[in-house]
């Protein structure tokens, strides 16, 4: 079948679907029924089959929000309630998180916290409030398990920007790139990029290291930045003098990334979406699986550039895009930045504001290798999901939470539904860093603390797909 008789199919699905909607609302339970009577949704996500040309030789078929990869940038109001029409094309449950929002479990799109599911071919009608301010992003959060087409591998991703109102706007040009990987495959060795710059002291070590054959991970040899590998699609165009704001997110399954635009310095001005107190200008950044930063760059080194991956093979297989200054016409020009450890500690300040922490929760995290052909188990505290009552706030209490990640691979760790402010990486304190996923470096140490402000089940987990599904994650409950 040609790729013209793929997309005429996919309309006539979008069509029928179109059709079936107003019966199918009827079989679907609300979640806030009052919301109906006000008739059209502010916004409406159809998750359904998506093609994705990348570039020529790569279309992916997958499935997606609104008929594309990434979905629509969706702008709200922080503090403006708005409403959501989810609706399901596909065959399966689907759930639609909101990362980085500060919203009730049923609202919060997973299966774990109780929200309620977006049925096969129905829909489901959602009332939220957006906030805090800030770039935050949607995603699904089914579990794919063995199937890489489920989940956060397909295209089913996009931002939110939650406009707090005081954006002072100094910018030219405001952009928003995911960072993503596809055509996902299953492999005995790491693909992530564990940021092997990193000099610290690795505090979380075992003295002996489990030797036992590693068990299936998840690969990937195609990506693209938004729904283009490098060299395919429009460049990012410029002129000198020019301020860019570029928003990232990592929206890979699978792996964490840094990101450089040679000729030019990035000023790191928020990380998740949240200011940070001390901003800093860097040759490149490091993001972890739904990570996002945000960075300013002075455009004032006229060329044609690669802003791209710093891995050779992954800007060649796509993760990059060309960045072109007006009357500049020549090949894209890479050249590898200056190697530094990423370090989140350096955007912060000596002394927080929050009170300080009442309690201290205790994590150590394991990887359990199953030899070949099996996945590799994932352990929080020495055991899998769901760890029952062991971890219980107290509403209105700071916590101290301390990540030990006794494994050889970087994690990005997140918590649903909370902030958190980061005290201390690798040994070297911090404070006024507030994020919703933090990596936590390989046999390293991460220590953050939240205030327990947001009732109901939150679920805590490594947001590289794989590992969550195979036992990395944890509900946190309230008394
Ligand atoms: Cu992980």
């Amino acid at each position: 079948m040609k790729r013209r008789d793929l997309l005429k199919l996919g309309g006539m699905a979008l069509a029928q679907a179109g059709a079936a909607r107003f019966p199918l609302l009827a079989q679907t339970m609300p979640m806030h029924p009052a919301a109906l009577a006000d008739g059209k949704a502010d916004y409406t996500l159809r998750i359904a089959p998506v093609m994705v040309e990348l570039d020529r030789s790569h279309i992916i078929s997958t499935i997606g929000y609104n008929g594309t990869a990434p979905g629509p940038v969706l702008r709200m109001r922080e503090g403006k309630p708005v409403t959501v029409d989810v609706i399901n094309d596909t065959d399966t449950p689907e759930f639609v998180h909101w990362h980085g929002m500060l919203i009730p479990p049923e609202l919060d799109g997973t299966s774990e916290e109780g929200s309620p599911h977006v049925p096969p071919h129905g829909q489901r009608r959602f009332q939220l409030t957006p906030g805090p301010a800030g770039s935050r992003w949607y995603h699904s959060h089914a579990m794919a398990m063995d199937d890489l087409h489920k989940g956060s591998y397909t295209g089913q991703f996009g931002f939110v920007y939650v406009d707090g109102g005081n954006d002072p706007g100094h910018y030219d040009q405001e952009l928003f790139l995911a960072l993503r990987d596809w055509e996902p495959f299953f492999t005995a060795t790491m693909e992530d990029d564990d940021d092997d710059t990193h000099n610290s002291p690795m505090l979380e070590r075992p003295p002996t290291l489990n030797t036992d054959p590693n068990g299936l991970e998840v690969g990937s040899m195609t990506y693209s930045i938004n729904d283009k590998s490098l060299g395919s699609g429009e460049p990012i165009r410029v002129r000198e003098g020019q301020r860019l704001l570029i928003r990232f997110l990592n929206a890979s399954a699978i792996e964490n990334r840094r990101i450089a635009l040679p000729g030019h310095k990035m000023k790191v001005i928020a990380l998740d979406g949240n200011p940070v107190p001390t901003p800093q200008t860097l040759d490149s950044i490091f993001l972890g699986a739904g990570e996002r930063i945000d960075v300013v760059i002075e455009m004032n080194h006229p060329g044609v550039w690669i802003l791209g991956s710093t891995e050779k093979i992954v800007r060649e297989s796509g993760l990059g895009v060309v960045v072109e200054y007006t009357g500049q016409h020549r090949p894209p020009q890479w050249i590898d930045p200056p190697k530094a450890p990423w370090d989140y500690t350096i955007f912060g300040t000596l002394t927080s504001n929050a009170p300080a922490p009442q309690q201290t929760i205790d994590m150590v995290f394991e990887k359990i290798p199953r030899a070949d052909g099996k996945f590799n188990s994932w352990l929080v505290n020495g055991k899998p999901y769901p760890h029952e009552r062991e971890f219980v706030l107290q509403q209105g209490t700071r916590y101290r939470l301390v990540m030990r990640n006794r494994t050889d691979d970087a994690h990005p760790m997140h918590l649903h539904r909370h902030l958190w402010e980061l005290a201390e990486i690798n040994g070297k304190k911090t404070a006024g860093i507030i994020k919703d996923t933090v990596v936590v470096p390989y046999f390293g140490r991460a220590i953050v603390d939240f205030t327990a402000n947001q009732p109901g089940l939150s679920l805590f987990h490594c947001h590289i797909q794989q590992h969550m599904d195979y036992g990395f994650k944890a509900l946190f409950r309230y008394a």
